[in-house]
Parts: structure tokens; C-alpha cells; sequence
């Protein structure tokens, strides 16, 4: 690895120094604590932007090549870094190359050129279908989106057994959980069916939500959050657990007060946010 500073030779530096490495390990690690990734529950990818790659390493130089499960034209000369196929987030602190990947879609869209880690034969994440499929439709609607998130958040799959999956309906009691809810994501959340991860299916289905939400739930297993940056992705993600959290405390309990639909009302209009039609009525 090198960095080139302006009339300068390369200067040879670590992983841990090149800064949207050490992201990523500070959030695999952060999203560990919380209990949303055990095991290998979990994966990030990020949009990279050429130069920003170009500063740290060789982009070249290709290590390995991969055959993604299908042609990624739209995604065609973008720069990408992910986590890897059966990597534990724990781990991506102390060894970022054997758990991460840089990696650049081919110029015909029809292959994943690696340029850094995913060290002893490691692939990218299992959920790329997924990942891939969600970055195209989310950069239709927001030239500013990079970030594509999955984690299996605590109180979030709780919720998708005890309340209805009737996407509306779950937005408003998220809503109503804590106040600024409506303020982070007033575009609601969308809910797919159950099914197979890994797979295409799941990764279009979530895509097709993706064309409406940054945040997609899977049912019994857990969440996908979009967003320009990482903190946006892992921030909308952590509003919505944290709104599951109060709701999985409280559900069972005789509730003395709630935020009223009035307030909600007044709160997007504050804020100046759109709720998405459909929710503010929906019934639980
Ligand atoms: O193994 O979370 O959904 C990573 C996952 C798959
Ligand atoms: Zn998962």
C-alpha cells in the first residue's frame, strides 16, 4: 500500500491508516458490540470514488477476479469496498485484509476485479445480489447514495414476530416509538416475505423496496439500511432498532400515552420531511 502526497515519492503505509479501511473496521466492530452481527451475521459494502482509491493503492494491479452472479452493467467501472463471505465483524479490526475487499466492477460489468485484501482465497459477502442490486436502484434516486448496510439488529427481528408485516402499519408503530423517528425516515421501511438469503430473489425483492426506502426489513432475520455515507446507512439503522428496542419494552405493557398522529404531524412539518402517504393512517 502507498499514499502519494503532491511532489512526493509513494510512501508506504498501513491498512489501518487508509481511511475508508478503518471505517469500515470501526463499524464492523461497532455494529459487533451492539449484538447485530454474531458470527458472520452481517455485511457492508461502500461505493468508493476512483481517486479516493487511487490515493492508497495500485488500482492496476488486479490480485483475482471473480464472476459475480450476474452482469452488473450499471455498476460497470465502480469502486467498491465489502465485507467478506463468512467473516466474522469481530475480527475485521485485527486483520482487515483477510475480512475485507477492495474491489472495481470490470469495464463490461461481467466481472469483480480485486485490488486489495480478501487475503487466503476470501470472497465478497454472500449478500452481494443483494448489495449490488440495491446500490443500482438507490443511485436512480440519489446520485449521493454509497452505502449499502444488512445486519441482523436485535429488537428489529424481535418485532417481526409479534407485529403485523404490513410495511405501513410497522413504519407507524416505529413512528410512534420515539419522537424523531418520523424526522429519519419518513420514507418508511419496506418488508419483503420471508426467504432463502443469499439468493437473487432476495436480492431483487429487497431492490424492488430499495426503489422507495432506505430501509428494507427481512422477517425472522433482520435489515438493510441505505445511505450516502456509512454513519447515514448505520444512523437509520439504529433509529429504527432503537424505535424496535422501546416497542419490544413496552408492547405487552398498558400504555398510559402515546404520540398522537397530530404530533406526528406537526413534528414533519417542523422538520420539514414528507411522511410517505399511507402511513400516517394506517392501522395497527
Ligand atoms: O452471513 O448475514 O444474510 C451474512 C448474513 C447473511
Ligand atoms: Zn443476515
Amino acid at each position: 500500500m502507498y499514499t502519494t502526497m503532491p511532489d512526493q515519492q509513494p510512501i508506504r503505509i498501513q491498512a489501518e491508516q487508509i481511511p475508508f479501511i478503518r471505517e469500515m473496521a470501526k463499524i464492523t466492530r461497532n455494529m459487533w458490540r451492539f449484538g447485530w452481527d454474531e458470527r458472520n451475521g452481517g455485511n457492508v459494502s461502500c461505493i468508493l470514488d476512483e481517486q479516493q482509491v487511487a490515493q492508497y493503492l495500485d488500482i492496476h494491479h488486479v490480485i483475482r477476479r471473480f464472476e459475480p452472479a450476474f452482469p452488473v452493467h450499471e455498476l460497470a467501472g465502480r469502486y467498491f469496498i465489502v465485507t467478506g463471505s463468512g467473516k466474522y465483524f469481530k475480527n475485521v479490526i485485527d486483520d482487515p485484509e483477510g475480512n475485507l475487499g477492495v474491489l472495481r466492477v470490470s469495464e463490461n460489468g461481467e466481472q469483480l476485479e480485486l485490488l486489495w485484501g480478501l487475503s487466503n482465497g476470501a470472497v465478497p459477502t454472500s449478500e452481494l445480489p443483494a448489495h449490488f442490486m440495491s446500490h443500482i436502484e438507490r443511485l436512480k434516486i440519489d446520485p449521493q447514495h454509497r452505502v449499502v448496510m444488512h445486519n441482523h439488529a436485535t429488537h428489529t427481528l424481535a418485532m417481526t414476530f409479534v407485529h403485523t408485516l404490513d410495511e405501513n402499519a410497522f413504519t407507524r408503530t416505529l413512528w410512534e416509538m420515539c419522537t424523531e423517528c418520523i424526522v429519519v425516515f419518513s420514507d418508511g421501511i419496506g418488508v419483503i416475505p420471508w426467504m432463502v438469503p443469499g439468493s437473487s430473489e432476495i436480492g431483487r425483492a429487497t431492490a424492488q423496496k430499495m426503489k422507495e426506502h432506505r430501509a428494507v426489513l427481512w422477517p425472522q432475520h433482520g435489515i438493510f439500511g441505505a445511505g450516502a455515507t456509512i454513519d447515514e446507512a448505520f444512523g437509520l439503522i439504529e433509529t429504527i432498532e432503537k424505535a424496535a428496542q422501546i416497542y419490544m419494552k413496552i408492547a405487552h405493557l398498558p400504555i398510559q400515552q402515546r404520540i398522537t398522529e397530530q404530533q406526528l404531524t406537526d413534528l414533519a412539518q417542523a422538520f420539514g420531511v414528507t411522511p410517505r402517504p399511507g402511513i400516517l393512517k394506517a392501522t395497527i
